[in-house]
C-alpha cells in the first residue's frame, strides 16, 4: 500500500517526522493539493493568509534542502511545480513566496524538505 512504502522508504535516512503522519493521513491536515509525488497542506501555524506547505511523498534521504544530490532533481522540480498550482488555486498567483528553510540556522523545524508558499498579503525584503 503507497502509505506504508512511504513509511518505509522514508525511515531510511534521520528519524521519521510528523509528515510521515500526515502523508498516511493518521494526522489529518487540509489538503490543497496531492498527486502521486508530493502533499500540499496548509501550516498548522500560518504566517501570511495564504501558507501552504509542499513535500514529497517520498522523503529519500531529502531530510533538507542541503542534503539534495543529483539523483533528486526530478522531485525537486515537481514540488515547484506543484507550489505553482498551490498558488493558482489559493488565488495568489499574482504574487507569491516560495521559501525553503534548511539546517538550524535557517530555523529548520521539521526533517522531511518542505517548500512553504506564501501569500495574500504584502510581503516584505528582506527576510527576517
Ligand atoms: P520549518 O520551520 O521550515 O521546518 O517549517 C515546519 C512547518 O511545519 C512549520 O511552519 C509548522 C508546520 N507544522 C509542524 N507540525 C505540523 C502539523 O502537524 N501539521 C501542519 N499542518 N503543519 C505542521
Amino acid at each position: 500500500e503507497a502509505a506504508a512504502r512511504a513509511a518505509a522508504v522514508n525511515a531510511d535516512s534521520g528519524a521519521p517526522t510528523i509528515f510521515d503522519k500526515i502523508i498516511s493521513k493518521e494526522i489529518p491536515s487540509s489538503i490543497v493539493y496531492e498527486d502521486e509525488s508530493v502533499l500540499a497542506f496548509r501550516d498548522i501555524s500560518p504566517q501570511a493568509p495564504v501558507h501552504v506547505l509542499v513535500i514529497p511523498k517520498l522523503r529519500d534521504g531529502l531530510t533538507e534542502l542541503g542534503k539534495a544530490e543529483k539523483r533528486h532533481g526530478e522531485i525537486l522540480g515537481q514540488l515547484l511545480y506543484a507550489a505553482r498550482i498551490v498558488a493558482e488555486r489559493e488565488g495568489i498567483i499574482d504574487g507569491f513566496r516560495v521559501v525553503i528553510n534548511s539546517g538550524a540556522s535557517a530555523c529548520q523545524s521539521v526533517y522531511h524538505l518542505h517548500l512553504h508558499v506564501l501569500g495574500g498579503r504584502q510581503m516584505k525584503w528582506p527576510p527576517g
